[in-house]
């Protein structure tokens, strides 16, 4: 299988870091970019025209960073990313989602300006620091349990979604 995107991308990274945990890397062919962002190739490659995508080998393209996470997980050995403890699964899964929901799309103002293709939107700037990215802090706050990773003392999903985010901040 061959898991498509660059490092840079929190997104590729989360699914990279899984890889890591579960001691898998070698067992996907990372052959970076397949195109370049906002191309037509890639948005033939990819559902949604964006990476991370893995491709499997009877040509199914899995999306979205953490569905490759939780595939990874199931057909790697390795340490479990998910929690067996009821509320510790949902935990992670919430703090993945708090990721996703709402840190992501204000972490993408403040860094797809970064890369040359868009222009700063100064309102969207705006709303990320001021009033987005606060609550989004806030939420995670709320939900962290306090220990070594965020649901305790087990690495998780949520862990995996959050720390490629903090290495942007
Ligand atoms: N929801 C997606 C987001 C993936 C995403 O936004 N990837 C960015 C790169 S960091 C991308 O491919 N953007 C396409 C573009 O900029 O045209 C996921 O979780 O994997």
């Amino acid at each position: 299988m061959k898991l498509y995107g660059v490092h840079l991308s929190p997104y590729f990274e989360r699914a990279y870091l899984a890889l890591v945990v579960k001691g898998a890397t070698d067992k996907v062919e990372m052959p970076g970019m397949p195109a370049p962002f906002g191309s037509e190739e890639l948005a033939a490659a990819s559902p949604m025209g964006k990476i991370p995508y893995l491709l499997l080998d009877d040509g199914t393209c899995l999306p979205e960073g953490q569905m490759i996470v939780e595939y990874f997980d199931r057909v790697f050995s390795g340490p479990d990313l998910e929690p067996a403890d009821p509320l510790a699964n949902v935990q992670t899964r919430l703090i993945a989602r708090i990721v996703d929901q709402y840190i992501a799309p204000h972490s993408a103002s403040l860094s797809r300006p970064m890369f040359g293709r868009f222009a700063p939107d100064e309102t969207a700037i705006e709303l990320a620091i001021n009033t987005g990215l606060p609550s989004a802090f806030d939420f995670l706050e709320h939900t962290l349990a306090g220990g070594r990773f965020v649901t305790g003392e087990q690495l998780s999903f949520g862990d995996i979604a959050l720390i490629p985010h903090m290495y942007f901040f």
